[in-house]
């Protein structure tokens, strides 16, 4: 890893942001066979933000760039990278004040989730942003969303995790990203922005975010996800037709420790007391099994329909009004805890930084 001091070098590292480049879009450039991550980011970044207003380069705080020796596409992050980052962030929290972590889009909503709950109690901002075109695009978005980043990144009223895109911060954990191409790429669907930018200005919300509970030291829980890192955890979004055998052949497989079922509607499944067998099954052998809806907004309530009766006894967790993202990581964060299956279940039902 090498980092390099880009702007107002003369600042020592605690008023600076360090700014941690993983890949994705932003910094791609085009080979043979497509767009591919492009290293010298650092001199690309400086780059860029040097064509904007000079009112706003004096605005940016000064900044480090960590750039990772192998930079992906976001579709090759692993539980693994998510522990990766967080590490890197821990190491350097002394010595910053805040951190941008750029990546991918495609799955930079997990990577926010997961570096939450690594994260709990934070007491500085991480921002994550990325793009949807190149930093040396015409008219890319990059520039607007780095610019955006850095300046949340100072303010040392954030202390979570949050995602920077399209001039609106989100909960990192209340983020998935809803358009394929649209600039506007990331809502929060259950929860309000926790800041904006509104023209020239950039205003965090403090009543919407996490800094009014971070008191005292962080509660960083940086476990090893190695353990959960070969499939342990599964995502499953029922179909109309789904067969008792499916269902068994997914969550009754050894490899399998956790899944996150997603159920249609408020919490409803096929009124089939055999797929309620395999859930309640696979949840004696002490597998954490949650569910949540396939809609992207409302919460569910199992056993609302008479059809979905009996999931809560067969020991599937309610994950309310969670995302995807959110409840999944989760699932990966608290199997890789040296926690006991009833502790493990408790803490899924309990908010533990603004998810739910
Ligand atoms: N495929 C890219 C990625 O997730 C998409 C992007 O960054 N806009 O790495």
């Amino acid at each position: 890893m090498s980092t390099t001091s880009l702007l107002a070098s003369a600042a020592p590292t605690q008023e600076r942001v360090l700014v941690i480049y993983t890949g994705g879009t932003i910094g791609m450039q085009p080979n043979v066979k497509g767009l591919a991550p492009g290293g010298g980011f650092q001199d690309r970044m400086a780059d860029a933000l040097g064509q904007l207003p000079i009112l706003h380069q004096h605005a940016l705080p000064a900044y480090d760039v960590l750039s990772y020796a192998s930079l992906i596409d976001s579709s090759a992050a692993t539980p693994l990278t998510w522990q990766q980052i967080a590490n890197d962030i821990a190491a350097n929290l002394a010595n910053y004040r805040g951190f941008v972590v750029i990546h991918g889009t495609d799955t930079l909503s997990w990577t926010a989730s997961s570096l939450a709950y690594q994260l709990q109690g934070i007491d500085r901002p991480v921002v994550l942003t990325g793009s949807m075109h190149p930093l040396e695009t015409a008219n890319s978005d990059a520039i607007g969303n780095l610019y955006g980043a850095l300046r949340f990144a100072a303010n040392i009223e954030l202390q979570e995790v949050a995602i920077y895109f399209s001039n609106r911060l989100l909960r990192g954990s209340r983020a998935i990203k809803q358009h394929a191409e649209s600039l506007d790429a990331f809502i929060s669907p259950s929860y309000p922005c926790i800041g904006e930018r509104v023209g020239e200005d950039f205003i965090y919300y403090p009543s919407r975010g996490l800094g009014f509970q971070q008191r005292g030291a962080p509660r960083f829980e940086l476990s090893d996800y190695q353990v959960v890192s070969d499939g342990a955890v599964i995502r499953l979004a029922l179909w109309p037709g789904i067969a008792p055998w499916q269902l068994e052949a997914l969550l009754g497989d050894s490899r399998v420790k956790g899944a996150l079922l997603q159920l249609w509607g408020a919490g409803n499944i096929p009124n089939d007391p055999a797929i309620i067998d395999v859930i309640a099954n696979a949840s004696g052998e002490g597998k954490l099994l949650a569910a949540i809806s396939q809609c992207p907004q409302g919460s569910i309530h199992m056993g609302e329909y008479a059809a979905g009766h009996g999931l809560t006894e067969a020991g599937l967790l309610s994950g309310d009004n969670m995302t995807p993202e959110a409840a999944f990581t989760k699932l990966v964060h608290l199997l890789a805890q040296p926690l006991p299956t009833d502790d493990r279940r408790q803490r899924f039902l309990t908010s533990l930084v603004g998810e739910r």
